[in-house]
């Protein structure tokens, strides 16, 4: 089948774009469109033109896969431009989803009208772009600069009626869509008025501080991200060129931004994330069906699972031992809710709804029916192979247990059971309700199917699965640890907290270590410790770690940790007390302090991500070096403009990691800084996979 095809129907031509799965403008949809166009305003039988698209969504914007190869032509604004230029009128019928170049097309058209539920958006951003094809300058002549502003730079779609109530489409439509378009394009005036071309529209004056007021407060949220900064010139230009140079200016800034490291690590991570949900060889496997699903322990991390499942629409069951516990695990549901409500994140009516859906009960007799059970109780495994067995007792064979656990041995979990194959981990990151990341983990008895089940489940709650093997801490918190090693290290030899925080947070990292130590409570790692022998850490570089938590300086939670928390919010304050235990500690344990530089904090915390992320796809814990990328950006705070740690060592070479790696092995010796196969060869390569 064309990717793009014509009929005539009572007197409109009908061009169809079918190129499955999103309708993404490769080459060949951008010629049969530029031949459509031409053929309908040539055929005699048509007086209108009605632009649609088969399947399940619009076009989903530009084919993000042709962006590394040599330009293939038509250009995508030259045929934005012929269907704007098209004698006959043109409407676009938009359903599903229509983003990027999809909405640059249908700004293209003469009339947008859109089905309820469709969502429309320019998110050109997320993938370290300006629009290309005349986006940011047709967007303001219609819904002026600063709601374009607000779309270019969020990247965020609107749904069809936000859509209609900023003028972004004539008409939102309820019913069967081409039918009600053909029905729409016959009503439009045959010939087309001169303001509905949005490229011959004037931009509406814009004060004068608008845009810089913009990239003052974009620097601060998207901290470091050049394209945000570049859609906001984009925008700026529509409002003070004519069309016609803005549009050269935003095309420039398209091509010099494509190639760029920033979209180049952005396109990479968008890929990571679509791979890490599959399941090798099951494609096609029909997956098992989970409507109920219940959570045990309404904690924090349990009512934050609760709600991610019930936000979507699953009918949920929390259980707790007593009364009280699940009344305050509710209270903590509704307060949140109340919260979001206030921020005009959800609608009062959507969070009655929401709590509607979860039941509380004591009981595991009410735990029969259901299809799947997390459980979130305390980390400890013979408290969860416990829970394990009451579940096995009373629900049905089938039901899929998994454990919300960040270390534990999910294979001894599993072995205690009749059903080994139907256990996985779910490793949620808190606050679970918000918190993209979803380590899956896979036991030595895992069924395929159940893995499938859960990583398809996991994107229905908007969430990111990604598979990880069974070791102490799965893929994150193991390498998490080699992270803290080196930052704890370079504490003894020389830095404070404080300048490791501040070299890796403008490096692009969220937040600093000791910050986030400090913020989840230092406490939680030196429990995690405790559970390792010291041949399976550098106890040296949590020596003061450890010395906080045993003087109950344990973080925030208790006024100080590595800062000082005075009034109990906000950042902390430098603390003398915790620089003199370091200088202490450092004596103690044979340090000489030197001078540290920021560039050395942050290759060495980065390389020891990275080198322990070799040995962890070596291992085959992590199916890929893409799939740490995921967990990296979603879990870990990792700036998603620079790609993942794996894809950081790409980009400044693999040879060159593998380089400094091996004379950090000379330097401070090879227990930790051993180099994997997987590291010398793709050192070789130049490249992970
Ligand atoms: C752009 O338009 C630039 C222009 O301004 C200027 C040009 C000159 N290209 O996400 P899913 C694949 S930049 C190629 O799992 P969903 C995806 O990899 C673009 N492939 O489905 C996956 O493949 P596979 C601006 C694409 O239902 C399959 O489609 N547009 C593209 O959860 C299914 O995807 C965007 O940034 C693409 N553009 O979500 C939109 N999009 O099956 C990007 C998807 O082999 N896309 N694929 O793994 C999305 O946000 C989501 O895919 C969408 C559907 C919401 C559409």
């Amino acid at each position: 089948m064309a990717a793009v095809s014509m009929q005539i129907s009572d007197g409109v031509a009908v061009i169809t774009v079918d190129n499955p799965p999103v309708n993404a403008i490769s080459q060949a949809v951008r010629q049969g469109l530029m031949d459509a166009i031409a053929a309908a305003n040539a055929d005699e039988r048509a007086r209108r033109i009605l632009l649609i698209c088969a399947g399940r969504t619009f076009m989903a914007g530009a084919d993000v896969s042709e962006f590394g190869k040599p330009p293939l032509k038509p250009d995508l604004p030259d045929v934005v431009a012929a269907i704007e230029g098209s004698e006959k009128p043109v409407v676009a019928a938009i359903h599903g989803q229509a983003l990027g170049g999809g909405l640059e097309i249908a700004l293209g058209c003469h009339y947008r009208i859109a089905l309820q539920g469709s969502r429309l958006g320019l998110p050109e951003v997320n993938l370290g772009l300006v629009p290309g094809a005349g986006g940011t300058q047709r967007l303001p002549r219609l819904i002026g600069a600063e709601k374009a502003l607000e779309m270019i730079t969020s990247g965020k779609p609107v749904n069809a009626d936000k859509a209609a109530a900023l003028g972004l489409v004539d008409q939102v439509m309820a019913g069967e869509l081409q039918a009600e378009a053909l029905v729409y394009t016959q009503t439009v005036a045959a010939t087309v008025p001169a303001e509905r071309r949005l490229s011959s529209r004037p931009v509406k004056t814009v004060s004068g501080s608008l845009f810089d007021d913009w990239r003052k407060v974009k620097a601060k949220r998207q901290r470091g991200v050049q394209s945000v900064q570049a859609c906001i010139d984009a925008v700026e230009a529509a409002c003070t060129l004519s069309f016609e140079a803005g549009r050269q200016k935003e095309r420039e800034m398209f091509l010099a931004l494509r190639g760029s490291a920033q979209s180049v690590a952005l396109q990479h991570i968008f890929f990571a994330e679509r791979q890490a949900g599959k399941v090798a060889g099951l494609n096609g496997a029909e997956l098992m069906p989970v409507q109920s699903v219940a959570v045990i322990g309404a904690g924090t991390m349990g009512t934050g699972i609760a709600m991610a499942f019930a936000q979507k629409g699953f009918d949920v069951t929390l259980l707790e031992l007593s009364a009280e516990a699940l009344a305050r695990g509710m209270e903590r549901i509704c307060s949140l809710n109340a919260k979001s409500v206030q921020r005009g994140r959800m609608s009062a009516d959507q969070s009655e709804a929401m709590q509607a859906r979860i039941r509380t009960t004591t009981d595991y007799a009410d735990l029969a029916d259901v299809d799947m059970v997390v459980e979130a109780v305390f980390e400890d495994l013979g408290v969860k192979t416990k829970v394990f067995a009451q579940l096995q007792a009373v629900c049905k064979p089938d039901v899929i247990l998994a454990s919300n656990t960040s270390y534990l041995d999910m294979n001894k979990l599993a072995a205690t059971m009749e059903r080994p194959e139907n256990v996985v981990g779910m490793h949620f990151f808190s606050p679970a309700n918000i918190m993209k990341l979803v380590e899956v983990v896979k036991t030595d008895y895992c069924n395929p199917v159940v893995l499938k089940t859960v990583l398809g489940l996991l994107k229905t709650l908007g969430k990111v699965g990604v598979v990880s093997g069974v070791c102490h801490g799965f893929i994150g918190n193991r390498m998490y640890q080699s992270y803290q090693r080196e930052a704890g290290l370079l504490l003894l030899e020389g830095a404070t907290p404080a300048q490791v925080d501040r070299a890796l947070y403008q490096f692009g990292m969220a937040m600093g270590p000791f910050a986030v130590a400090d913020m989840s409570g230092i406490d939680i790692s030196y429990m995690m410790r405790k559970a390792l022998t010291p041949e399976q850490y550098d106890t040296r570089a949590f020596t003061v770690h450890d010395r906080l938590v045993e003087s109950d300086r344990k973080g925030q939670k208790t006024g100080a940790g590595f800062y000082r928390y005075e009034g109990g919010e906000g950042a902390g304050v430098n603390d003398p007390e915790v620089l003199a235990l370091i200088e202490s500690v450092a004596d103690e344990l044979g340090f000489e302090r030197r001078e540290i530089s920021d560039a050395e904090i942050i290759e060495r915390c980065m390389l020891g991500l990275v080198n322990e992320g070799a040995h962890i796809v070596e291992e085959g814990i992590a199916g890929s070096a893409s799939d740490i990328d995921v967990v990296y950006v979603n879990g870990y705070g990792f700036p998603r403009h620079l790609g993942g740690p794996m894809h950081y060592a790409k980009a400044m070479g693999i040879d060159n990691a593998a380089a400094k790696i091996a004379s950090y092995a000379e330097v401070l010796g090879d227990r930790w800084w051993s180099q994997s196969d997987t590291l010398n060869q793709a050192a070789v390569q130049g490249h992970w996979d």
